[in-house]
């Protein structure tokens, strides 16, 4: 491609496609026609693609998750075409401004956070490495819903992402397949064997859309495989409108449409509703359905089909693909329970990615028995052979046993399933493998500690560097060459400049025009006006008890305090900003957001403190607002309850984008503590041991704190006695969580050395050459962050499969 082809292409496609000139054209269509441009490129690519998948005959991996949290592609996918200069000049000659283009698509936000942000890098890393890799999720007609604030409260509006059609996607409605809820299972026997026949059921019709996930400026080109669910006309022309019951035929036809009209967006709370369920056997059902046709149709044998495909459940959320892959082998292919259960448990591996307990899925047995009964029937099956080795392993300790089942107080436990029928079990970042090994899942590790193992999460350094940070990039090669853009170890380079002073000016240059940047952002959306000299302190992520928001305000609080005494404090300037969504539901997160506001309106307007402190809320957190807060930040806040978060990956986009984490041993922290050095982190707070020991044992009061600490009491009383600009018992809920609910999460307990911690903060920052020196140090180390190490981990280690060369 060059400038002049593609000008004329892009001329003669929007003519066809509008059927009008382009001096007629309005954002939208030149973005459609665009977007039309790249899809037909990339289209040769993929049908190439899937010819050598075939040919080769090697083995493939399919990754299946409830969430794929994507954001926008046009960019991406110029950048990874290596379009994008191209475009811009062509762009420029023909008046056409590509930054306002990019911003008319619309994030395709289907998922709630880490879960499905992490789905959405792995793709690009197995595209980008070359591995024969591709999503299977759903097509929600509504995302993650976007986020309003109201005189300080989240409102919550749907997220119509689909409005203006979607230009990455094909429809692909003769590959439909049909899923199957409700009804009876009858027994009958057939040739001496017992058969069952599913009757009476409810059919859903399952329609794919496929989107090109290509990969960075290679030829391959995989596929994100996203199912819509429809009525069959069968269901709903002859059954029911037949009858001359036509409202009923709408309202039939409104339930299936329902199974994919909307992602739930709790990511931390198990809900229980049937309509949950629908989707997760939706997914699974559909997805295994045409994975399998699709084998079969190419002559792959049944008996080799572990050989050939890996699936991976994201979590437990699709773990109905292992019943659903017994009832397939079993029913339909006419195979024996063992060699079913062998292949089943050979293909599928799982991944845990959060210990909070209330997380964990479980389903009532009536609801599942009634909605699934065959996949029920399987599942029983499994659990009685499971839990007849139990009886034999243990003898008579039933106790254990029953904490193991899967069918144990009326009800499916979905993470003993899917360790029970995977052949690997992995967590999210080392101190959360070993936590499920030694306490969640301690029970399941006796008896198959060969399944379990760590993978480190990762994040794509093309969108979260490449992408996000032009400049920074641009820098860096400049400094060690571009062999990093495809191997991101190479970073590592980057220690030989560590006291290259003119280095560091450059990065410190860098940062301080993305606050700038940053800072018009802040002020075109709130209107506050911050100083872009200050330290830009962020904490962005889900509103949620656990990862202590309420910690930083808490400090923030205390500065204020001291700042109100004494306005000439010897302190840096700081701006502290928020982004994140809190669930519909969650009247704790919604009230911590509602203080963030109080806060700010607070703080922000009281002049007697010169400006040293101010605190923005970014509405609307979404991938899109990220790319622009991570290349802005200095200070990286990860301050969960040491034990909490399973890895973070928020943490690892900051460390990429050069600022410095101040965190507690949770999650990855660890990891990028080890890799960076002591002398390049903030560390503070109770350790995961420390933690763990108090909720064993007890022995921890809230009201000791509150006694002991004059700035806790302080704090604390100003939540509820006027002093903030809100109604007096607004806040009454987060003051009773920390006192009288025993401050489950340890804020209170933490804060005195995390406001130390912000003290090492400002001494650090007081000497920038040490600052920028971390700050180098921190980008050097991220490259073992990059999600290209932890897929590579995942293809040895898990999948066994190989990059597949795709030529020209
Ligand atoms: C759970 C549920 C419960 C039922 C309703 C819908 C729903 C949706 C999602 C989830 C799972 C959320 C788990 C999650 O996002 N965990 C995060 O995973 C990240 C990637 O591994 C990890 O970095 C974070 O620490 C972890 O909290």
């Amino acid at each position: 491609m060059n400038k002049v082809l593609f000008k004329q292409l892009f001329l003669e496609k929007f003519e066809t496609m509008h059927g009008q000139t382009i001096e007629e054209a309005s954002p939208m269509d030149l973005y459609m026609t665009l977007g039309a441009m790249i899809r037909d490129f990339m289209s040769r690519k993929w049908i190439h693609t899937n010819q050598t998948y075939v040919n080769q005959g090697k083995k493939q991996v399919y990754y299946f998750s409830m969430e794929f949290l994507l954001g926008k592609m046009m960019e991406r996918n110029l950048l990874y075409l290596d379009w994008k200069k191209i475009v811009l000049e062509a762009f420029e000659e023909l008046s056409i401004d590509l930054e306002m283009i990019l911003s008319l698509e619309p994030d395709a936000g289907l998922g709630n956070g880490g879960l499905g942000r992490l789905a959405a890098c792995f793709l690009d890393s197995l595209a980008s490495l070359q591995l024969p890799g591709h999503g299977c999720g759903i097509r929600y007609k509504y995302g993650f819903f976007d986020q309003k604030i109201v005189d300080g409260y989240q409102v919550e509006l749907p997220d119509p992402w689909l409005k203006h059609g979607n230009v990455w996607e094909i429809r692909k409605a003769d590959k439909a397949v049909e899923v199957r809820f409700g009804g009876v299972v009858r027994l009958d026997q057939h040739d001496n064997k017992t058969i069952f026949i599913h009757e009476n059921y409810d059919t859903v019709l399952a329609v794919p859309y496929d989107s090109p996930i290509v990969g960075f400026q290679n030829n391959t080109v995989n596929t994100l495989r996203l199912w819509s669910a429809e009525t069959t006309m069968r269901d709903f022309d002859f059954s029911t409108f037949n009858r001359g019951d036509y409202l009923n035929a709408v309202k039939y036809k409104h339930e299936v449409e329902s199974i994919s009209q909307i992602l739930y967006p709790d990511d931390q709370h198990q809900e229980g509703r049937i309509l949950r369920l629908k989707q997760q056997y939706f997914l699974v059902s559909a997805s295994l359905q045409s994975i399998i046709h699709r084998y079969k149709r190419k002559g792959g044998s049944l008996h080799e089909f572990s050989n050939k495909i890996a699936i991976h459940i994201n979590d437990t959320h699709p773990v109905l693909a292992i019943p659903e892959l017994m009832r397939i082998l079993i029913d339909e292919e006419d195979m024996g329970w063992d060699q079913a259960w062998q292949l089943t448990t050979q293909t599928i591996s799982y991944t845990n990615h959060t210990i909070l307990p209330e997380a964990l899925e479980k389903w009532p047995i009536d609801l599942f028995q009634s909605l699934l009964p065959r996949i029920y029937m399987i599942v029983h099956e499994i659990n009685e052979r499971f839990c007849h080795g139990l009886w034999q392993r243990y003898l008579n300790n039933w106790e254990k046993i029953g904490q193991m089942a899967i069918l144990a107080d009326g009800y499916v436990h979905m993470a003993h399933l899917a360790v029970v029928g995977s052949h690997s079990v992995n967590g999210v970042a080392e101190i959360h493998s070993e936590i499920l090994k030694k306490q969640v899942m301690a029970h399941f590790y006796e008896v198959f500690p060969y399944k379990f193992n760590n993978k480190t999460n990762g994040i794509t350094p093309r969108r979260w560097l490449i992408k996000s940070n032009p400049s920074l990039s641009q820098l860096i090669t400049d400094t060690i060459g571009s062999a990093w853009l495809h191997d991101s170890s190479e970073l590592i380079q980057l220690m030989n400049h560590e006291e290259d002073s003119y280095f560091k000016q450059q990065i410190f240059t860098i940062k301080h025009n993305n606050k700038l940047t940053l800072s018009r952002i802040i002020e075109d959306k709130t209107g506050i006006k911050v100083d872009p000299n200050s330290i830009f302190d962020v904490q962005i992520k889900r509103i949620h008890a656990y990862k202590r928001q309420m910690l930083n305000l808490l400090h923030i609080m205390d500065l204020y305090n001291q700042l109100r005494e004494n306005p000439d404090l010897d302190i840096l300037p700081r701006t502290f900003i928020f982004a994140g969504k809190s669930a519909p539901s969650y009247y704790q997160a919604k009230q911590t957001i509602k203080l963030i506001h109080t806060l700010a309106d607070l703080i922000n307007k009281d002049s007697s403190i010169k400006d040293k402190l101010k605190v923005v809320f970014l509405e609307n957190y979404n991938v899109s607002l990220a790319e622009k807060i991570f290349p802005a930040a200095e200070v990286s806040e990860q301050i969960s309850t040491a034990s909490k978060e399973a890895s973070g990956t928020g943490n690892m986009k900051f460390m990429m984008n050069g600022a410095i984490t101040l965190g507690t041993l949770d999650g990855a922290n660890i990891e990028i503590k080890d890799a960076v050095g002591e002398e390049n982190i903030v560390i503070f707070g109770l350790t995961a041991h420390e933690v763990l020991a108090y909720y064993r044992n007890g022995g921890y009061s809230a009201w000791d704190m509150f006694h002991q600490d004059s700035r806790i009491k302080t704090i604390l009383t100003q939540l509820i006695n006027g002093f903030l600009p809100a109604a007096q018992d607004e806040f009454r809920s987060l003051y009773d969580a920390l006192l009288y609910q025993n401050d489950e999460y340890f804020v209170l307990k933490d804060f005195s050395s995390y406001v130390d911690a912000h003290r090492r903060i400002n001494q650090l920052y007081g000497n920038p050459q040490q600052w920028l020196r971390m700050s180098v140090c921190n980008i050097a180390h991220s490259g073992r962050f990059s999600s290209d190490r932890t897929i590579s981990e995942y293809a040895s280690g898990i999948w066994q499969i190989d990059p597949v060369y795709v030529g020209e």
